[in-house]
């Protein structure tokens, strides 16, 4: 009898352990997900999007092995807000993360939070920008804020600490070093790789300014556009490349050298390189010395239209420099996948968290639903799901993400989350999808760049935006035969109709999304509430005074 109890409590024991390693092989084969995403990285400076730029290989090599989204659209066209857009799956005016001026709500539900609890193992590296450490991660090392390029501060659950070296690399070598040594195997993996670059104000690694600093860009066509069919918000606003883009800070010249020109000069000086050390300051000085140099020779004859080319130059020069970087180090991850036979099961996405204007009507800088910053690049691999070489046009938006995850690895959405999932579209499904028009909403005014607030409905044909606040004006663009959104028909009689169903259009999205006047004002309020407080209405950081000890 003993023998006999004996036998059964062996075999159900066996039975219990053959199951549970069933549900593990199970957990096993979901796939992992790299999410890879640079800030402010115009699509235009992406080789698979346009290749007039720069050539970005290991970006496009996602693409070429996946899909590449021509209509990748963001909610609300600036950086912290994108970013809570794209964790909790939420409209900004539903997640509050309307601006970069307030912390994030922590209270919000966030798709790695799900991941975590549904048995993930999760890490981010890199940017946030939320003003609070990040929910649902095994492990983060992530910027203060906007961070900086050289010899930067990283926040840990264990406290700060400064890492000698180039932004980008040291994002990727946190970002192997946990895969190399703390990944657990017997997990399926989301990691977040959060790129600083291409941000403001662009400083590029040794090598990439050596090269960059040495070439010349073709001009946008639109870089001297007057803004003479529009409303007021573009001719206010603060984005132009020859009116305010600094001279040192942005451009690179020494204080000395604008006090020898005599140059009324009431921009920022050019402090991140305070924290580069004697080494790295003598490399960098050696090539934008001469810069220097050749401006005095050149600046007593030069009219407004030279300077303005010139400064788009050095723009270009050292935007594209740091995006460089960014491409050589998507190739170390995506190298590191492949020798680690992990490749095959997971999905790498590439994004921004907007796009960004190179001198598209004169501007650098975003905010505006315009095109160049409306959209984001969106790149994806996901072998044997995704068809390689597929370009679709279908209009997502960042708000997609989320759901898209979750769809990936099984786990259940949110009912309150107001994307899509995108899978349909990724394994070939496209009937299924049934976007006819997009929403978004931007609020950060009155603040740097002077970009008004405004919403507005995005469909293939058209665009109608309103600018509100201190204005209250409509533009409406035909984006078929003005891709480049130059005429703003809004008054035109032609369009008499189209005004009309837009507008219905646009009252039915604010209603689907759970948008309206009334959150409007509520959010006017707390600015103007924030502002008698005191709170900063601008984001810029004070100068990096940190003493850095230099190895
Ligand atoms: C900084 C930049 C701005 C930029 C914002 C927001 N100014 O304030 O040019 O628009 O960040 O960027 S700077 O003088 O400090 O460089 S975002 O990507 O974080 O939204
Ligand atoms: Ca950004």
């Amino acid at each position: 009898m003993k023998y006999i109890i004996f036998t059964i409590g062996l075999l159900i024991t066996a039975c219990n352990l053959k199951e549970k390693k069933e549900q593990n092989s199970q957990i096993d084969q979901r796939p992992n997900i790299v999410f890879i995403m640079s800030d402010d990285h115009a699509y235009q400076a992406i080789s698979a999007y346009n290749d007039k730029l720069i050539q970005t290989p290991n970006i496009d090599r996602i693409a070429k092995e996946g899909i590449l989204f021509t209509n990748a659209t963001v909610t609300n066209s600036i950086c912290a807000p994108s970013r809570a857009v794209i964790l909790t799956g939420k409209h900004s005016h539903l997640n509050g993360k309307i601006d970069n001026l307030s912390d994030f709500d922590t209270t919000n539900v966030t798709f790695p939070q799900l991941f975590k609890q549904a048995g993930y193992q999760t890490a981010m590296f890199g940017k946030l920008h939320f003003g609070n450490n990040p929910k649902g991660f095994d492990e983060f090392k992530i910027l203060p804020g906007q961070g900086d390029y050289y010899n930067p501060k990283f926040i840990t659950a264990k406290g700060d600490t400064i890492i000698q070296g180039y932004v980008t690399d040291i994002i990727t070598d946190l970002t192997l070093d946990w895969m190399e040594k703390r990944r657990d195997t017997s997990k399926p993996f989301l990691l977040m790789y959060l790129h600083k670059a291409p941000h403001r104000n662009w400083l590029p690694a040794e090598k990439y300014y050596k090269a960059y600093t040495k070439k010349t860009f073709p001009l946008p066509a639109t870089l001297f556009d007057d803004y003479k069919t529009r409303g007021a918000s573009a001719k206010t606003a603060e984005m132009n490349i020859l009116k305010h883009m600094y001279l040192a800070y942005d451009d690179k010249l020494s204080l000395e050298t604008i006090k020898e020109l005599n140059i009324d000069y009431t921009g920022l000086h050019n402090y991140p390189i305070n924290r580069m050390n004697q080494e790295q300051r003598a490399s960098w000085d050696a090539v934008y010395g001469p810069i220097n140099e050749d401006f005095k020779e050149r600046y007593s004859s030069m009219n407004d239209s030279m300077l303005m080319v010139w400064k788009y130059q050095r723009y270009m020069q050292d935007y594209l420099g740091t995006i460089a970087s960014v491409d050589d180090n998507v190739g170390r991850l995506l190298n590191y996948l492949d020798d680690n036979k992990l490749s095959e099961n997971t999905m790498v996405v590439y994004t921004s968290d907007q796009g960004f204007y190179l001198g598209e009507h004169g501007w650098f800088d975003k905010r505006f639903m315009y095109d160049e910053s409306f959209k984001t690049p969106l790149l994806i691999k996901w072998p044997n799901k995704i068809t390689p070489g597929t370009t679709e046009n279908e209009m997502v938006q960042n708000l997609d993400f989320a759901q898209t995850f979750l769809d990936v690895a099984g786990i259940k959405a949110p009912e309150d989350m107001q994307g899509k999932s995108l899978v349909p579209l990724l394994t070939g499904h496209n009937e299924v999808w049934d976007r006819d028009a997009l929403y978004y909403h931007y609020y950060e005014y009155p603040a740097e760049h002077a970009v008004k607030r405004h919403y507005g409905i995005a469909t293939k044909n058209y665009k109608l935006i309103h600018f509100y606040y201190d204005v209250d004006e409509w533009e409406l663009y035909d984006r078929l035969i003005d891709p480049q959104e130059l005429n703003n028909v809004y008054n035109d009689p032609k369009y008499t109709t189209v005004v009309k169903e837009m507008k219905e259009k646009l009252k039915e999205l604010r209603k689907k999304y759970k948008d309206s006047d009334a959150l409007d004002n509520h959010y006017i309020k707390l600015y103007n509430e924030q502002k008698q407080e005191g709170t900063k209405i601008s984001n810029r950081e004070p100068p990096s005074t940190e003493n850095i000890e230099h190895s």
